[in-house]
């Protein structure tokens, strides 16, 4: 996929995207990015962007040539190919969602336009661009965080991007739910202790456990999603159980600070303490 980035600050985007897995996915090939400085499409020799609004008012609007030039170029440069997405970021533009996201992941070729200054002359908007999107009820100062957002979203939903232990599949929002939570060692830390479930090595129990904290959290902090699911006679069960560590797995349960300690590093070799594996690798 390519994804193309049209920007007055070109450093700025560079930066995210040479970064962690973003980075990692344009090494690799699995998306091309290529970012585009809006100034090098000014037709004048100071190469302006901007100018004073028609009517009147404050502040600058940004000029529809340089735009236009831009897109004309990125256009042509995938001749052939079918025409890409052209999207401008603007907080009066459609929401940008997880469902957006799969759904553009799934393109060829976008090109994200990142608006600034008061606003864009708005012929860009009426002749332009495919698609105006925002990311949240706020306003930023331009459109590049919104856009590297928007490129982050569905870069991590390419084929390749991700290890198989943080598939796409098991996000929330693929089922709209939320994560259950997480733990690493140490087991305690100023006298917070992980949960004893974690710890019992009983998998089918661990997993019935982050299926409940996840229906629970989302009922809790997310009624509007809550809403949205449709619960299975198990899950209306899980809600109100209560999970406890199965009695023939207390006994590996660590006790002091210093055999929590050893549980967890033998744990993380896939043996229980008495040396007998634990880890289900089906
Ligand atoms: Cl797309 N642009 C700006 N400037 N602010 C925003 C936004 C976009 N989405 C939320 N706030």
């Amino acid at each position: 996929m390519r994804i193309d980035i049209v920007t007055l600050f070109p450093e700025m985007v560079e930066a995210v995207l040479n970064t962690s897995i973003l980075r990692r996915a344009r090494e690799k090939g699995l998306v091309t990015f290529r970012v585009v400085n809006l100034r090098d499409y000014a037709t004048d020799k100071h190469r302006t962007t901007d100018d004073v609004p028609y009517g009147g008012g404050g502040g600058m609007v940004m000029k529809i040539e340089p735009i236009a030039r831009a897109l004309d170029a990125l256009t042509a440069e995938a001749c052939g190919a079918q025409k890409p997405r052209v999207i401008l970021t603007d907080p009066r533009g459609r929401q940008f969602t997880q469902e957006l996201a799969r759904e553009w992941a799934k393109e060829s070729h976008l090109v994200l336009l990142c608006g600034h200054y008061e606003g864009v002359d708005d012929r860009v908007r009426q002749h332009l661009v495919t698609d105006v999107v925002s990311i949240g009820d706020y306003v930023l100062t331009g459109g590049e965080l919104p856009a590297l957002v928007i490129a982050d979203a569905i870069t991590r939903l390419q084929e390749g991007v991700l290890g198989d232990q943080e598939a796409p599949e098991k996000d929330s929002f693929a089922e709209p739910i939320l994560e259950y939570p997480h733990y690493t060692r140490p087991v305690e830390f100023r006298g917070w202790r992980v949960p004893d479930i974690l710890l019992c090595g009983h998998h089918a129990q661990i997993a019935r456990w982050r299926r409940q904290q996840s229906l629970r959290l989302t009922r809790d902090l997310r009624p509007d999603l809550f809403n949205r699911l449709t619960l299975s006679a198990d899950d209306l069960k899980l809600l109100d159980e209560e999970i406890t560590v199965p009695p023939k797995s207390r006994k590996h349960l660590p006790v002091t600070s210093e055999s929590l300690e050893e549980t967890a590093s033998q744990q993380e070799r896939g043996k229980d303490t008495d040396g007998t594996r634990t880890r289900d690798h089906s």
